[in-house]
């Protein structure tokens, strides 16, 4: 018998995003077909392994459809080789660290309070039992300089064996050269956690790490990469036989990665989210994806600039790619929860965060961070952004005030009628 509660779950949840804007910046909307792929058989196949070394007979197709996405992340990337097996990229991350790293070797990672994410090291992981975490954060919190030579320093007295660019929570370039320069002289391997930027990176809005010497990447599918949800894992190197164990060295790292992602670490890959993968990757190789890149990037400057006019004031003082964090407590004496709540009653959903050395606790932080990949997917353009601006505004101004929020989430189904979910479009 059909489960009717969930069919109604799916088509309340169909209805919720349709008549509100996400501007969570780590979420997107996936096309018609990377949601029809996930929904297909290949959710019924086991394929431990890789293409042509498989465990179970039957991968006649599962090996196709995984090469095709191994294939299309190498060239949207321009890498030697692609792991997309991992489930996530929380495990995409716990991968690498397991396949290059022996218990006790040092991480020089991102502070979590200056954007980082939990996978880089934070106390309350499981990676932080087993690996010593050493971290670094920005020399200014309104211009969001990192602090290099902290950086330099840390990196010659601790020795890391992985030196770690990436983040969830900052707005601003990261300048992989210095990185990579640092990297080269302690002699660490280059890792680079682009979970929140894969996609600006694909196409063409961001710099790339690998064009700096990096020697691992790795990101969701998700996200900016607007596919389904999962992990990757890319890297420079000799791409070798998985089935045998190889020497530890940098230029087997393709080889090392894939034992540990499987048998290591997982066991059967989820075809059907590798093939979700595969139909994104094909999406993102297409010019359009391009166009898009740089208008997510267009748009959050904008929306920025529009921001700062009306009195939010931004952690780095703006963006330079799809996010951007607001100190409400600062900008308006109210802290995230009632920020994000206020803006959730009029149908602008973004999420509470901390900003830099929070005085107040995790769970009513004092920032809100948004972003700008799921309405740029809608068809919002840079004009558009003022009215974002105005309705957060009027949000925040009014939240105690049904009436006006009843009046101004009217408004925003309005214009959301207007934009329909990609996946609805013929
Ligand atoms: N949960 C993701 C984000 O929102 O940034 C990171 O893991």
């Amino acid at each position: 018998m059909r489960d009717k509660v969930i069919d109604e779950l799916v088509a309340a949840e169909q209805k919720r995003q349709t008549e509100t804007f996400t501007l969570i910046p780590s979420e997107n909307h996936a096309s018609k077909q990377v949601l029809d792929v996930l929904g297909s058989v290949f959710t019924d196949k086991y394929s431990e392994g890789y293409p042509g070394k498989r465990y179970y007979a039957g991968q006649e197709n599962t090996d196709k459809v995984e090469q095709l996405a191994i294939d299309r992340a190498k060239q949207l990337f321009g890498c030697a080789h692609a792991n997309v097996q991992s489930h996530s990229g929380a495990q995409a991350n716990e991968a690498v660290y397991h396949a290059w790293l022996e218990p006790g070797d040092t991480v020089l990672a991102m502070d979590l309070g200056h954007g980082g994410h939990l996978t880089h090291g934070h106390p309350v992981t499981v990676l932080a039992r087993q690996y010593n975490f050493i971290r670094y954060g920005m020399k200014d919190v309104d211009t969001g300089e990192i602090d290099y030579d902290q950086i330099y320093n840390l990196a010659k007295k601790h020795k890391p064996k992985i030196i770690l660019a990436g983040f969830s929570a900052y707005p601003r370039e990261l300048d992989y050269q210095k990185f990579s320069e640092i990297g080269h002289e302690v002699g660490a391997v280059l890792m680079a956690d682009m979970a929140h930027i894969a996609g600006l990176i694909a196409g063409r809005a961001l710099a790339n790490p690998f064009d700096h010497g990096f020697h691992i990447m790795t990101s969701t599918t998700h996200k900016t990469m607007r596919g389904p949800r999962g992990g990757m894992i890319l890297s420079q190197g000799t791409v070798g036989n998985p089935l045998k164990k190889p020497e530890k060295t940098i230029d087997n790292l393709p080889t090392i990665i894939d034992r540990t992602v499987f048998p290591g670490v997982q066991g059967g890959p989820q075809m059907h989210a590798v093939a979700g993968k595969a139909v994104a990757f094909h999406e993102a190789l297409q010019p359009e994806f391009q166009d898009y890149a740089k208008q997510v990037v267009t748009n959050a400057k904008r929306l920025a600039s529009e921001l700062d006019a009306r009195g939010f004031r931004m952690v780095t003082g703006g963006t330079d790619n799809h996010l951007i964090l607001v100190n409400v407590k600062q900008s308006f004496d109210i802290d995230g929860n009632e920020a994000e709540a206020a803006l959730e009653k009029v149908g602008l959903i973004m999420n509470k965060n901390a900003v830099p050395d929070d005085p107040l606790p995790p769970f009513r932080p004092s920032g809100l961070r948004l972003g700008t990949p799921a309405i740029t997917s809608r068809g919002m353009k840079e004009d558009d952004m003022t009215q974002i601006a105005d309705l957060m505004q009027s949000a925040i101004k009014h939240r105690n005030d049904d009436k006006k929020l009843d009046l101004l989430r009217a408004h925003v189904q309005e214009l959301a009628s207007k934009l329909p979910l990609p996946s609805s479009r013929t």
